[in-house]
């Protein structure tokens, strides 16, 4: 047992996480009088856009919807510099938040969870630090983001790399300099595709290794526009009631009713041509069927191979960078130069889908079809993704189950917010729930109004125990793989569905119900007397009479 008891602390509810969701919290809960503590592992807050420094990084939702809107203060008073944010600007914006709101004080930073146990008969959660410290709280929320427990792959001999590599989710503070150097990149995702023609601006020799070609649309970024800017300013309030109603939690896109199958080709390619020339991830948005119908798929997915091969000069590297699965099934990337770095002369695509890497030496990434020299190497290979960062930490209940156990089949959550059998433990954005499909930031902010308005509503009836009924997350969870079923999205091999991660259970993890619908059910949820879960006393719980 790493704890020590007379460093045991105790509060009305721990939070683990200080990036959106953490922040954010803190600030409902300390304004409803509670007690709060936050542990965050970096030296900051920032989460996500603490942690993802790779040259590139940047949000593809637009900042002036990828922002906290529960200050009205504070949304106006922000300037953001670029349609898009980079992470040094998304960063700057969390500090700016935490400062703001004096939110600091209650966060522990450089501080990792290592476990987190319920006591039935003391009814509260107790938290241990890996530096061995614990805290004890009635409530415990995991705020701890989805796309944050690293996947590096297992290669033999990369031990014995005498050059500097990376992941790209755990880049150093100062910036590194490629100049002069051979340079490899594995992973061609979101990340990969940031960050590969910024490298290749600087690397003498850059290789690519590719094991899946990807979609991708111009992000088409410029310098924030100020008519566009005061527009949204000037009507915020509404701009973002659409985005909580939509199913993305963007208000920017429309919702589209018709077929690709019901308009004539030169309407579809208009609508396309719109969606690409706008730039980011909306393409697929452009009909109601294109992540449903596999014509429709196929027939938007070959506008946008046709126009990513327009770039490259090379046919043999335009074939193979072009995807072969369908589109919008892996999430679509955005990109700001990258077909084009292919083009360049130190600019090397290696096609690790037909000969994976085998091995790494001293100065070499070797495929079974050739030895590549490298000076530094590039991890951009994703994540555990919504469940890994959970069941990192050593969850449950003194003497029950443990989340490891109650999840070794798959996650099972009811609307992402809690698991059945660990009582009082809430998660933010946890699987079930839109999260990752949506705006995440809109997705956060529900999530937490729920979670702190469930907790007034038991604090003002003195109640202190709340648990997900086991029928309920079964019917959840039917529903979610029902709406995710009628998709393409479930059929394909991707993050979405535990696919890159060798060993996890397979399975469509976020709800693609969208953020609107979610929230109305949420709500519904909560109005009628938090159906589903079981709030009572501690003693109620037990058993005893009241
Ligand atoms: O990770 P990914 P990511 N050997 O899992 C490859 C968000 N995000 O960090 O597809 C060789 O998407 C893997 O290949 P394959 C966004 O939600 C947002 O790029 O498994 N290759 C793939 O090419 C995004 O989806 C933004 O065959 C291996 C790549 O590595 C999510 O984060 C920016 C491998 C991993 O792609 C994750 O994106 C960045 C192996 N062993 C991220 N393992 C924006 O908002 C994996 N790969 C713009």
């Amino acid at each position: 047992m790493m704890s020590v008891e007379n460093n045991d602390q105790h509060y009305d509810v721990l939070v683990v996480g200080a990036g959106f969701a953490g922040l954010y919290l803190l600030h409902r809960l300390r304004a409803q009088g509670m007690r709060v503590k936050v542990f965050e592992a970096g030296d900051d807050v920032g989460g996500t856009w603490y942690w993802n420094r790779y040259p590139g990084a940047r949000c593809d939702v637009e900042s002036l919807e990828y922002s906290f809107s529960f200050s009205e203060e504070l949304q106006q008073e922000w300037k953001w510099s670029e349609r898009y944010a980079g992470q040094p600007e998304i960063l700057r914006y969390l500090q700016h938040v935490a400062d703001r709101f004096d939110l600091r004080r209650d966060v522990l930073f450089n501080t990792r969870v290592a476990r987190a146990r319920f006591s039935p008969a003391r009814n509260e959660w107790t938290v241990n630090t890996e530096a061995g410290e614990q805290y004890r709280a009635r409530y415990c929320v995991m705020a701890t983001g989805n796309l944050s427990k690293a996947s590096v792959p297992d290669i033999p001999g990369i031990e014995s790399f005498k050059g500097r590599w990376f992941h790209t989710s755990a880049w150093p503070k100062e910036p590194v300099d490629f100049t002069g150097l051979r340079v490899g990149v594995v992973g061609t995702g979101s990340t990969g595709i940031q960050l590969v023609p910024r490298v290749a601006e600087q690397a003498r020799h850059l290789y690519v290794f590719q094991r899946t070609a990807n979609y991708c649309i111009p992000l088409r970024n410029g310098p924030q526009d100020a008519g566009i800017e005061r527009d949204v300013k000037g009507r915020y309030a509404a701009v973002r009631k659409q985005a909580r109603e939509s199913p993305s939690g963007v208000a920017g896109f429309n919702v589209p009713t018709q077929s690709v199958l019901e308009v004539r080709p030169e309407e579809r390619e208009a609508a396309f041509e719109r969606r690409w020339n706008w730039g980011g991830i909306g393409l697929t948005r452009a009909f109601n069927d294109v992540l449903f119908n596999e014509e429709s798929n196929r027939i938007a997915s070959e506008y946008v191979k046709r126009k990513m091969r327009e770039v490259v000069k090379d046919p043999k590297v335009a074939d193979a960078l072009t995807p072969t699965y369908p589109i919008g099934t892996k999430r679509l990337c955005a990109d700001t130069g990258y077909f084009q770095a292919f083009n360049r002369d130190n600019v090397t695509l290696v096609d690790i889908r037909r000969s994976p890497i085998r091995a790494m030496g001293p100065h070499s990434v070797e495929t079974g079809e050739a030895t590549y020299e490298v000076d530094a190497l590039i991890f951009a290979t994703g994540f555990d993704a919504m469940t890994g960062t959970l069941l990192a930490i050593d969850i449950g209940v003194e003497n029950g189950p443990t989340l490891r156990s109650l999840w070794a089949d798959g996650p099972h959550a009811y609307l992402g917010l809690m698991v059945a059998g660990l009582p009082n433990l809430f998660m933010v954005t946890g699987p079930g729930s839109p999260s990752v499909l949506s705006n995440v930031v809109v997705s956060i902010e529900q999530h937490v109004e729920w979670i702190t308005n469930c907790l007034a509503h038991m604090q003002e009836r003195g109640l202190d125990h709340i648990e997900a009924l086991a029928d309920a997350q079964q019917t959840w969870g039917d529903h979610v793989n029902e709406v995710a079923g009628r998709s393409l999205l479930a059929k394909a091999s991707s993050w979405y569905t535990g696919a890159n991660i060798p060993g996890k259970p397979r399975g469509f993890i976020p709800y693609m119900g969208g953020v609107g619908a979610f929230r109305a059910h949420c709500d519904e949820v909560a109005r009628n007397g938090y159906q589903g879960f079981a709030l009572s006393t501690a003693r109620q719980a037990q058993g005893s009479p009241a």
